[in-house]
Formats: C-alpha cells, structure tokens, sequence
C-alpha cells in the first residue's frame, strides 16, 4: 500500500505517467495526506473544502525560510524543485501588507476591464499561428498544436504585456523546457536558473534606463505609497509573469482540444452553439488543472485539519511544507458529484472549481488566461471544423514536469 494514512507517503511520480491515476490514489489518502517529491517529504491538500480554508489561513505562509528542510539544509541546490520555491521576492513569495505592496500594480494592469485593450492584440497573434499551423498541415500531415499554436500564443501575449523581445521566444522555451523537466541534470538546471536571472535582470536594467509602456516598465515607476519596488522584486514579478504567463495557459489550450476530442458528442455540441467556450474552458480547468501541485505554503504553527468524517485528519506540524493539489481537488466528488472524474460540459451545479486558486494568492492571470482560451479555441475550431487527433488519445504523453499538467506534444489533422 503505497498511500498516505499509515505514514507511508505516496512518492509521486515524476515522471508523469498516470497522472489521474495517481490522483485517485492521493484523494483515497484523505484531505491531508503524506507525499514525497523527489526524495522530500511534505504534506498534501486533496479536498476542494479544505483546500478554500487554508488558503486563507494566516498560519501558512510562502517564505521558505520557515520550512525546517530547508533551514537545517536537508533540501538545497541538489533538489530538483528547489526552482519552484526557492525564488526571487516577489509577490509569489510574500504575504500580508508586502504581498499587496509587490502584487496591487500588476494585478491592477490585467483586471477583465483592463484587458479589453489587449483583445486585438490576442486576436491577431491568434490568426497569425493559425496561418502557420495551416500551412504545416498543408500536406495534410499532423500538425503538433503544441508547437505551432498552444505554447507561442501565451508567450507571444504575456510578452507584449510585460515588454520581452520576441527574439528572445525561441530561448525561453528551451530554458523553460530544461527548468521545468524533472529530469535535466542538476547541473544544467542551475545554470538555466542562472541564464533566466541573467536575461530578467537584463531586461529590467535596460527599462529601468529607458522605460516604455509594458507593464515592467510600470512596475519600476510604480510609488507604491512611497515604497517602490526594489530591482530584485521587479524582477522576481517579471519571472512569476512570464512563467505562469505560459506554462499554464498552453495546457489550458491542449487539454480543451483533447477533452473535445476524446468527447465527440459534446463537441458537436459546441459547434453547434448549444454548450458556450466559456463553459468548455471551466470544465477542462476543473478537469485537468493545468497546476497539478502547487509549491509550497509552509505552516508557521501547527494546524490541525479535519477529515472527512469530522474527525482530525492529521496535524501540519510547524515548519512543516505544504502542497495543494490541484489536480485532486478539481476531482472531489463530495463538491462536483459523483462523476467529478468525468468530463462534462453539461454538468448540472455551476463549475465552482479553484483551479487558479483561492485567497490573497489567487492567480491575477486568470481572467487574461480564460480570455485567451476564449479566443484561441473557437478561433482554431472555426478555421478546421474537422479538427481531430493524428493519434489514438493513449498515445497522449505527459512531459516529466511534476507539478504542471504538460502534456508533450498534440498531434492533429486539420481536415478530418
Ligand atoms: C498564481 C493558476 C495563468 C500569473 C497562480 C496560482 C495558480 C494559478 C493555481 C497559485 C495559487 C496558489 O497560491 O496556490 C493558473 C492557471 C492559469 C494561469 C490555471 C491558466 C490557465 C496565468 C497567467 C498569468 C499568471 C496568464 C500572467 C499573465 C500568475 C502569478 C501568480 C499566479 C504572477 C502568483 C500570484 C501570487 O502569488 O500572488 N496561478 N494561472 N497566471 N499566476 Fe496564474
Ligand atoms: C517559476 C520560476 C520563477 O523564477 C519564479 C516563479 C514564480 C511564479 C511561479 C513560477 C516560478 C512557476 C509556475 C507557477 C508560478 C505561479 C503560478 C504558476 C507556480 C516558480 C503555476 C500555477 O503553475
């Protein structure tokens, strides 16, 4: 028995295998259950109603400086996550009246109102890829809507947005690519850490002497009530930005097309205007939630969390780490029903999912995400009704990235 309850934590793989598999086996561990990233003990969040709770719990914070591991040095350089906590300060980082200090600016550039501006922009990044994509299919071969479409659209976007020169793009990807695979060697990680910090900075440095109207440029000028923004927390925001500006919003495009297409009946019933985009986006974002496990809150005190039953279900201990896995509580029957597990456009209660989170940390993204999946989706369905998989949906593999739901390619045939 690999799971949680008797003490034994759930290694979880990361490779990516099975990934629903393996949530079937974390929700089975109960709401608070022992897991092991690489080598690291931690604890995990796997129900939809505890998971709201602790988000908004005071006693667990981001600064890694209050995980024991990390303190006492068991967890460093050598890990291969350390990338995903041990960052920059930014708002991603901190919390309470800093954490609205590093966040208000940004958050403030991308409201729905806000973002009204950036819908041509979106559009015609959007007809320009799929040009190419068919042009790629032009022989009538598959076309990896990865490639060519689900992972320049966001990075072409979130780059306009914060000013990064599109001749950096093909860089990126590959740095991205190594930083966020569990297995690059350690040793070119932290140089691809390091790499990433250097163009950043770069970056920062040039605005910071000649600024412009992008959204970094916005976060150096900003007062902030007198304080503003140091260089590290500019740059610290930069990298959550462009990062979670991408990684996230290519997954949510891929896995929409592959859930349409592994669900043919409601995809016909999209097409035919009876199911809105909209709905599509929610269900996949609560289906396959492009942040399967998110790194990492660290408990301040020791904080006791119900079961399912009422009774506890175990203590957070202080010092201790804590993930929330999203892709478990996107699937908890107790709030979605019975066939959580399911894919459903036409589900009977509204899609109240937290796949971007819940609280002070909530993604401020996600109304820009949902905007450009809004676009992309029916754009490209519009362009190739027959759109469909080039290969058996088995065939669908996962990258080795343990904490994003990144699916490695999706090869499709545009014309049937
Ligand atoms: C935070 C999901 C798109 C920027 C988060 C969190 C989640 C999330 C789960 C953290 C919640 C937590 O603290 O537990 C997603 C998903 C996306 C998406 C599913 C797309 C489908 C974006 C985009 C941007 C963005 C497009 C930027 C343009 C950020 C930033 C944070 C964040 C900066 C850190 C916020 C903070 O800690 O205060 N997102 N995100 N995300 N997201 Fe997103
Ligand atoms: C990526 C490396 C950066 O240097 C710091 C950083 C900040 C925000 C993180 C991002 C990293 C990884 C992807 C994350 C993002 C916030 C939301 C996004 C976790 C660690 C998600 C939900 O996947």
């Amino acid at each position: 028995d690999p799971v949680g309850s008797a003490g034994c934590p759930l290694a979880i793989d990361p490779m990516v295998e099975r990934l629903h598999e393996e949530t079937v086996l974390l929700r089975e561990a109960g709401p608070l259950a022992r897991i092991e990233l690489l080598g690291v003990p931690a604890w995990t969040i796997t129900d939809h109603a505890q998971a709201r709770r602790l988000l908004t719990d005071t006693r667990l914070v981001k600064d890694i400086n209050e995980w024991t591991l990390y303190r006492e040095g068991v967890v460093g350089d050598q890990w291969p996550l350390i990338g995903m906590v041990d960052v920059d300060r930014s708002m991603f980082t901190v919390d309470g009246a800093e954490h609205r200090r590093l966040r208000t600016k940004t958050a403030q550039a991308i409201t729905p109102r806000r973002l009204e501006l950036l819908r041509p922009v979106i559009e015609e990044i959007t007809h320009r890829l799929l040009d190419d994509v068919a042009e790629q299919g032009a022989d009538g071969g598959p076309v990896d809507l990865k490639t060519h479409f689900a992972l320049p659209l966001p990075m072409s976007v979130v780059s306009h947005l914060m000013g990064v020169d599109p001749a950096l793009h093909p860089r990126l990807h590959v740095l991205y690519r190594a930083f966020f695979s569990t297995v690059t060697p350690q040793a070119e990680r932290l140089a691809v850490i390091a790499e990433l910090d250097d163009i950043f900075t770069g970056m920062v440095r040039e605005k910071t002497a000649d600024p412009s109207d992008d959204l970094t440029s916005a976060l150096i000028l900003a007062d902030e009530g007198g304080e503003p923004l140091t260089e590290e927390e500019v740059v610290g925001n930069l990298k959550a930005m462009v990062a979670a500006g991408h990684e996230t919003t290519i997954s949510l495009i891929l896995h929409a097309v592959r859930a349409l297409s592994d669900h043919p009946e409601q995809r016909d019933a999209v097409l035919a205007g009876q199911v809105s985009w909209d709905t599509v986006i929610e269900e996949t974002l609560r289906w396959q939630p492009p942040s399967t496990h998110l790194l990492m809150r660290f408990a301040v005190e020791d904080i006791e969390v119900p079961g399912r039953d009422g009774e506890p279900a175990g203590t957070i201990a202080r010092g201790e780490g804590v993930v929330m896995s999203y892709s478990a509580v996107g699937r908890d029957r107790n709030h979605f029903g019975e066939d959580a597990d399911t894919f459903n456009v036409r589900r009977p209660t509204p899609i109240r999912h937290i796949s971007f989170g819940h609280g002070p940390h909530i993604c401020p993204g996600a109304a820009l995400s949902r905007l450009e999946a809004a676009i992309a989706l029916p754009a490209l369905y519009e362009r190739f009704p027959a759109l469909r998989l080039a290969v058996p949906t088995e065939e669908i593999r996962n990258m080795p990235v343990l904490t994003q739901n990144d699916l490695a390619a999706l090869p499709v045939l545009l014309h049937g």
